[in-house]
């Protein structure tokens, strides 16, 4: 069986996302995910210029040795350009096996570890009285699990607070990114307040979330941590930026409040220390951006050595493809935990058709051969890239900081 050819599809259903899709021998074909948000051209470009030509004739049953050959390879490894477009190949090949195979995806990994995947779901307002709306709202959807952003008295904009409901897109139209404003001392007085009038109203029958956004240092996320622990939080999300894997020592000393981490970090390298010390409890790395299924297979099986359980990341910037591997993944990894699922819009909806469905709390990736997803090129075209960018932040005194 051979790769006779591959293309890269970028598009723009009220947000950038790009696809690599795989051709071979036998009629089949396989796409994956390569969307990095506010960096889209970027993949784009590494896998047209610097992937597709190394894969054309190699047998796509090969996906192990690809990767290999992807990442030593490239002598410069990792990175998020590198490991997303490492991820799209991966997905897609994982795709043209379960075809091939005339399976699921999941049956492929070792079958069904769980009836459904227990997700997650967005509750954003700009005060504490529009969170409990929408959390009101998505408990009657169904959900189990639900996320908690809010705005924060005397900020005028906050990660996490949508412009609209139900999906929300962090990054603007335009060349550059915009500018916001953070100050800390505002969001770590409000944040207990918002939770103690959450349980007060929800109580403790529903899992509550909460995304820190790497927005803390590790003494001011330690406090945090330590302000929620009555309000018994499902977990808290980068509370610090963990490029030093250290730093979370020190809020592991000060509380009990469940750490996630991990959706920024593209390869089993950079939470080795994080799980292996038992430092956080969720790992959030991803399909997309931790080199694929075959990668972030490696990190589960690391992480169940030391009773850390998943909790992908799944937003509106990771297309259907992502979420139809995660489903797969999810389903099969035995120390899953919970799957982030931020809805995506109707009209991305519309251009990646797909198996999975919502039900009761759970999603479930469906029985389709492959990874259920599919691309309908034509309706993509009509969606060009659009320059959009995330926005940056910084502290009343100017200092960049962590948005
Ligand atoms: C967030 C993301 O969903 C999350 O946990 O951290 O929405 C993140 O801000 C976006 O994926 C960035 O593109
Ligand atoms: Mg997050």
């Amino acid at each position: 069986m051979k790769i006779t050819g591959a293309k890269v599809i970028v598009t723009c259903p009220g947000r950038n996302f790009v696809t690599l899709k795989i051709e071979t021998d036998q009629g089949i074909s396989g796409i994956g995910d390569a969307t990095i948000n506010g960096r889209e051209l970027a993949a784009a470009t590494y896998l047209a210029e610097h992937v597709i030509p190394a894969l054309i004739g190699r047998d796509p049953r090969q996906s192990e040795d690809i990767w290999q050959y992807l990442y030593r390879g490239v002598y410069w490894r990792r990175g998020s350009v590198t490991m997303t477009c490492i991820a799209a190949v991966d997905m897609a090949l994982w795709d043209i096996k379960a075809k091939l195979a005339g399976m699921p995806l999941y049956q492929l990994l070792g079958g069904a570890s769980r009836t459904g995947v227990l997700v997650y779901g967005h509750a954003n307002g700009r005060d504490t009285a529009e969170v409990i709306d929408e959390i009101a709202r998505y408990q009657a959807m169904g959900y189990r699990a639900i996320r908690a952003q809010s705005g924060v008295p005397g900020l005028e904009e906050v990660y996490g607070v949508g412009k609209g409901k139900l999906f929300y897109e962090p990054a603007d139209r335009g060349a550059v990114a915009k500018e916001a404003l953070w100050s800390t001392p505002e969001y770590l007085d409000h944040t207990p307040v918002l939770f103690d009038k959450l349980r007060e109203k929800f109580g403790f029958g529903v899992e509550l979330l909460h995304d820190v956004h790497h927005r803390l240092t590790p003494i001011e996320a330690a406090r945090l941590g330590k302000s929620l622990e009555p309000y018994r939080l499902f977990w808290i999300e980068d509370p610090t930026p963990a490029e030093n894997q250290e730093s979370l020592r020190l809020i592991r000393q000060h509380t009990v409040t469940p750490i996630a981490i991990g959706e920024v970090f593209d390869s089993i390298h950079d939470s080795h220390q994080l799980i292996k010390e038992q430092l956080i409890d969720y790992i959030r790395s991803t399909v997309l951006h931790a080199g694929g299924i075959t990668h972030l297979r490696r990190i589960a099986d690391l992480a169940a050595l030391y009773h850390v359980r998943t909790g992908c990341h799944g937003a509106t910037d990771l297309s259907p493809i992502t979420m139809g591997c995660a489903l797969h993944f999810d389903l099969w990894v035995p120390n899953f935990g919970i799957q982030e699922y931020m809805r995506h819009s109707p009209e991305t909806d519309a251009v990646f058709p797909h198996a999975y469905s919502f039900d009761t709390g759970y999603l479930h990736p469906g029985e389709t051969p492959g990874h259920g997803v599919e691309i309908d090129e034509t309706l993509a075209a009509r969606y060009p890239y659009q320059a959009a960018y995330l926005p940056v932040a910084r502290l009343r005194d100017g200092t960049m900081w962590n948005w």
